[in-house]
């Protein structure tokens, strides 16, 4: 996955900037994208790898919902020995579920993984130790992210755990503005011109709305989850987990 064609999407300037699609041509150069875009996405993906070994649970499911082409899914094989453990990757993206399937086929591992082309709003969570999502809420509409966590609580196992990947809002705009800088400057230093960075901004805007880590760590409380914890972050970018308590108290 690491030699894939460079992004040049937003390279040439485009009359009309259309909607953020994870089409076909997103999907072909989708690692250079993201490694270039995502500050810590390596490490991101490596601690997810080692969170999931700690809370899998044997004979149980792991859910990577939004999985484009599979990394978290590797990343989860790569650490996991538990037996009878199954990865269910799920994305909505044509292109990215077919590539994710040959990436996963492509290593052996004892750990099973089935890819379901479907909108994670409709995916049936159930005994899972482990569901990821790694930078796919924020795509989800707001209005619709509360039930989406709550579904995900009641799908797991009492001390299951869900790993959050989110780019964030500062809550004060001077400290945000201070972090999409810095994010900006991220880019640029990985190639991008200022004209990518403004058109790939402007694709964005509509379909991705982020929220503040408070909003997050508000919202995971309510239905259910205990000690959201952040243990990755770099500039307006971070990874929280967030555990089912083994013991539900009454709400
Ligand atoms: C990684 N997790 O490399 N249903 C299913 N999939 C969706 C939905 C939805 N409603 N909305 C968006 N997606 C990956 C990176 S990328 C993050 C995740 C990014 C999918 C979408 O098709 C895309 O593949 C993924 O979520 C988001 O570990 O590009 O910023």
């Amino acid at each position: 996955m690491q030699d894939s064609p460079k992004d040049l999407i937003y390279s040439r300037p485009q009359e009309k900037v259309a909607d953020f699609q994870f089409d076909e041509t997103v999907t072909e150069v989708f690692p250079d994208m993201i490694q270039r875009s995502i500050p810590g996405y390596n490490t991101i993906l490596d601690g997810i790898g080692q969170l999931a070994k700690h809370y899998i649970q044997p004979n149980t499911n792991v859910y990577d919902l939004g999985c484009s082409l599979g990394a978290a899914s590797l990343a989860v094989r790569r650490y996991n020995s538990e037996k009878g453990v199954q990865i269910v990757a799920v994305d909505n993206s044509e292109s990215m579920i077919e590539r994710c399937k040959l990436h996963l086929s492509a290593f052996k591992s004892e750990t099973q993984f089935t890819t379901l082309h479907q909108d994670i709003l409709d995916t049936n969570i159930n005994n899972a130790s482990v569901v990821i999502m790694n930078f796919t809420l924020q795509f989800i509409a707001p209005e619709k992210r509360e039930a989406m966590l709550q579904k995900i609580h009641d799908g797991l196992l009492p001390g299951g755990v869900l790993i959050l990947s989110e780019k964030l809002r500062h809550p004060t705009q001077h400290g945000d503005e201070r972090l999409i800088d810095l994010h900006h400057e991220y880019k640029r230093r990985n190639g991008y011109s200022e004209l990518e960075i403004s058109q790939k901004r402007n694709a964005l805007e509509n379909v991705m709305k982020i929220d503040t880590f408070n909003i997050h760590e508000e919202r995971l409380n309510s239905v259910g989850f205990s000690d959201v914890t952040l243990w990755f972050k770099c500039f307006n970018f971070c990874s929280m987990f967030a555990v089912k308590p083994s013991t539900q108290a009454t709400k």
